[in-house]
Order: C-alpha cells, then sequence, then structure tokens
C-alpha cells in the first residue's frame, strides 16, 4: 500500500469521506447546515478569489492596503529569520507583502484546505521566489495539525488574513486560537479581521450585483453533485445572505425555491417551499471584543492596525514561549 498511487487514493477517499458525513449530519439537523469549508474545492476557491475583486467586496483591498501600509513595522514585530505559517493560505497573494518586510524568512508553510489549489499556488510561488523554501500543508486548520519541522532554533510566526477567522463562531475561533498559540510558542500571529460596520455595506458585500457570491454559496451544491453523485438541482435554489445584528454576523443561506426531493449517497431529503440550508457565518469584531477573543485565547494582543475608513482591522498577536 506504499504505492504512491494507493497513498493518494486514501487521502482522496479520506477527504470525500469527510464531506460526505458532513454533508448527510447537516442535511438531517434542523435548520439544515453544511460547514462552509466546503466551499473550497478549486472552482470555488477560484469564484471566491473573484469575489476579492468585486467592487462591494471591501475586504480584501482594504486588508491589503494595511499590510502595504505597515509591512516593515509588522517585519520588525515578525523578525529575522522566521519562519511564517499561513492559515487557510488561498491563492498566496497577500503574503508576498510580508515575504519582502521579513528578513531572510527561513520559510513558507501555507497550509488550506484545497490540495489541488494549494499545490498549483506554491508552484506558482517558487517560481517567483526560487530562493524561498516552501512547505505546503494541505489540511483542514480547524482541526489540530502538526506543522513541519525546518530545523534547530526556529522561530515560528503566524498569518491568518481575509477574516477567515471570521467563519468561526468566538468559542470556536478560541479553539482554534488556543491550538494556534501553541504551535507558534515564542513567536506570534497576525490576524486579518471584519469590523462591525454599517449594515448596508456588510450587505452589498455578500450579495454583489454580479451574482458571483451566489455562484460560490451554490458551488457546494455543485461539489455535492459531481464529488458524491447527488442530485441538487442548484438553479432550485435562491442565494439569500444578511446581516444578523445581534449574532454581529453575516449568514448565508440557500433557500429551496419549491418543495423538493434531494438524493445523496443513497439517502432522500425533503425540502419544504422556503427551507434553508445555512451554509456560513461570517463574525464581525469590534477591535475590542477581538482583543478580548485573543486575551481569552492565550495571545497578547500587542498592537493592531485599522484603515481610516473603519472598515478592516489587522492584529499583532504575541504568543508567549511557555
Ligand atoms: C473567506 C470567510 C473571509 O466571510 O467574507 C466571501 C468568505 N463568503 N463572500 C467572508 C465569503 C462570501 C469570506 N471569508
Amino acid at each position: 500500500m506504499s504505492h504512491p498511487e494507493a497513498l493518494r487514493e486514501r487521502a482522496w477517499t479520506a477527504r470525500a469521506g469527510a464531506f460526505a458525513s458532513d454533508l448527510l449530519a447537516g442535511l438531517s439537523a434542523h435548520p439544515k447546515r453544511l460547514p462552509s469549508k466546503y466551499f473550497y474545492d478549486e472552482r470555488g476557491s477560484a469564484l471566491f478569489e473573484r469575489i476579492c475583486a468585486l467592487p462591494e467586496y471591501y475586504p480584501t483591498r482594504t486588508e491589503m492596503a494595511l499590510l502595504r501600509t505597515h509591512a516593515a513595522e509588522i517585519g520588525k514585530l515578525m523578525g529575522p529569520g522566521a519562519t511564517l505559517v499561513e492559515f487557510g493560505a488561498g491563492a498566496l497573494k497577500k503574503v508576498e507583502v510580508l515575504l519582502d518586510a521579513l528578513g531572510r524568512p527561513r520559510a513558507y508553510v501555507p497550509i488550506d484546505i484545497s490540495m489541488d489549489f494549494l499545490r498549483a499556488m506554491a508552484g506558482e510561488l517558487r517560481k517567483r521566489r526560487p530562493g524561498l523554501e516552501v512547505h505546503p500543508v494541505a489540511a483542514d486548520f480547524t482541526n489540530a495539525l502538526a506543522l513541519p519541522v525546518i530545523g534547530d532554533g526556529e522561530h515560528r510566526v503566524g498569518f491568518f488574513p481575509g477574516s477567515t477567522i471570521g467563519n468561526l463562531e468566538p468559542e470556536e475561533a478560541i479553539g482554534f486560537l488556543r491550538h494556534a498559540a501553541t504551535l507558534l510558542r515564542g513567536g506570534g500571529m497576525l490576524v486579518g479581521v471584519d469590523l462591525v460596520k454599517d449594515p448596508a455595506i456588510l450587505h452589498a458585500a455578500y450579495n454583489d450585483s454580479a451574482g458571483v457570491t451566489e455562484a460560490f454559496n451554490k458551488n457546494i451544491l455543485e461539489r455535492a453533485n459531481s464529488e458524491l453523485g447527488a442530485d441538487f438541482d442548484a438553479d432550485g435554489f435562491s442565494h439569500y445572505a444578511f446581516y444578523a445584528p445581534t449574532h454581529r454576523r453575516i449568514e448565508m443561506h440557500l433557500v429551496s425555491r419549491a418543495h423538493q426531493t434531494v438524493h445523496v449517497l443513497g439517502r432522500r431529503f425533503e425540502f419544504s417551499e422556503g427551507e434553508t440550508i445555512h451554509t456560513e457565518n461570517s463574525r464581525k469584531y469590534t477591535v475590542e471584543d477581538f482583543s478580548a477573543v485573543a486575551r481569552r485565547s492565550g495571545f497578547v494582543p500587542a498592537r493592531n492596525w485599522v484603515d481610516a475608513d473603519r472598515l478592516f482591522s489587522l492584529h499583532w498577536l504575541e504568543a508567549a514561549a511557555d
């Protein structure tokens, strides 16, 4: 079984298995739900890249501007010769600003759930930066994970941009951050966090006029069809995203347009007209709220940066040495 083909097969089965069991569990729940991490197959990751470039979607460009403006200071805080670990790396675009600002980074460890996408992006990064050691890790970082050991006296720093932390409810975020603080002991982590703001701005960002967010939301149904042989009719569902101020979060849903029956892996699921699948939460924080979450996770919030319109924030969190 050490044949590479067999290993690849086994890795595929494990991933498809997790999607299958989470899909069956989510469709059996009331209300129905699906974990948002399953948006990110290769097509979903590409759709997300298109979202980042939409005029209504302010987080990406605002965070990029913050990174560019404060790169030198962030580079100093991270320190020279660091191993940079990125959680939920995606297209590996934002990190280049940091790599430029870091004094001779020892290595770069991008972690992403989409193995094919990660491999392709790591290949391109290596071409752009032949001197950089790149160690991609295909993993779901919301589970416990082991990082490659690059060498003695290694100094790890984390990068968790894009407000991906917003996909986790605060209690889950604390669980993840505690784990990260352990992995990064003696270093720190830069976290990008979307801020509470005028709900109209939030609403527009998740209801773009080009319909890319709608396609991204529905991609989870297409993925169930192509990977697991389900028979979802994506046109039978409406994309519905709204800001819930009491939870300080955007919720994304797929709402059934009619009564319908869907078959998944030999099971039948009934949808009544107007029934929803809750596909994503995207939490928004104030600077103070997020600092409190970081403190409860064993980090020391040492520095933060916010743009002039108070749309988005970057937080440098220190991880104590023990
Ligand atoms: C990648 C989780 C930060 O919540 O804004 C974008 C995902 N969903 N449009 C976000 C997303 C719909 C995005 N995160």
